[in-house]
């Protein structure tokens, strides 16, 4: 099966209703990490996916995914990539703002020092879901698979 190779994280997402501000419904954290190469690799990420959320959103429009990232080992990774069947893309994105304007563009790749966390959040880094095949409602579930560095070369 040469599809593990590429499955370094899995984060089921799941949509939930945010407590703080009940106007905003977001995709809550159901999240599980698997690691699939522990037996044919010793290395092992140590990376956790974990807070998922996004917001509802039309089929074929565009959904932004937060999360943090935590790197509980001590050694660097990199996040490599993205996947999805929920959308026709999903690409890896950061938001800075360029004088008054939020713009956001796409990053090939994240460096992740050991031992670092980072947050996925609006106005940051996110997770872009281009062109989604179906509608996020709350409820809902989807599937992202992240692919990191170690986890492509020790397949
Ligand atoms: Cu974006």
């Amino acid at each position: 099966m040469d599809s593990a190779f590429f499955i370094g994280m899995i984060g089921f997402l799941k949509i939930g209703v945010d407590k703080d501000k009940q106007t905003m419904k977001r995709l809550l954290a159901a999240i599980l990490v698997a690691v699939f190469l522990l037996s044919a690799c010793s290395a092992v990420t140590g990376i956790e996916i974990s807070n998922t959320w996004t917001r509802p959103a039309l089929q074929d429009g565009n959904g932004a995914v937060y999360f943090l990232l935590q790197n509980h080992s001590a050694f660097g990774d990199e996040l490599t990539g993205v996947s999805s069947e929920a959308a026709q893309a999903v690409e890896i994105h950061e938001s800075r703002m360029e004088g008054d304007v939020m713009q956001m563009r796409q990053i090939p790749s994240l460096a992740i020092r050991g031992k670092e966390s980072i947050e996925f959040g609006p106005g940051g880094y996110h997770v872009m879901l281009v062109g989604l095949k179906q509608e996020l409602k709350a409820g809902d579930e989807i599937q992202i698979t992240f692919i990191s560095k170690i986890m492509r070369t020790c397949g």
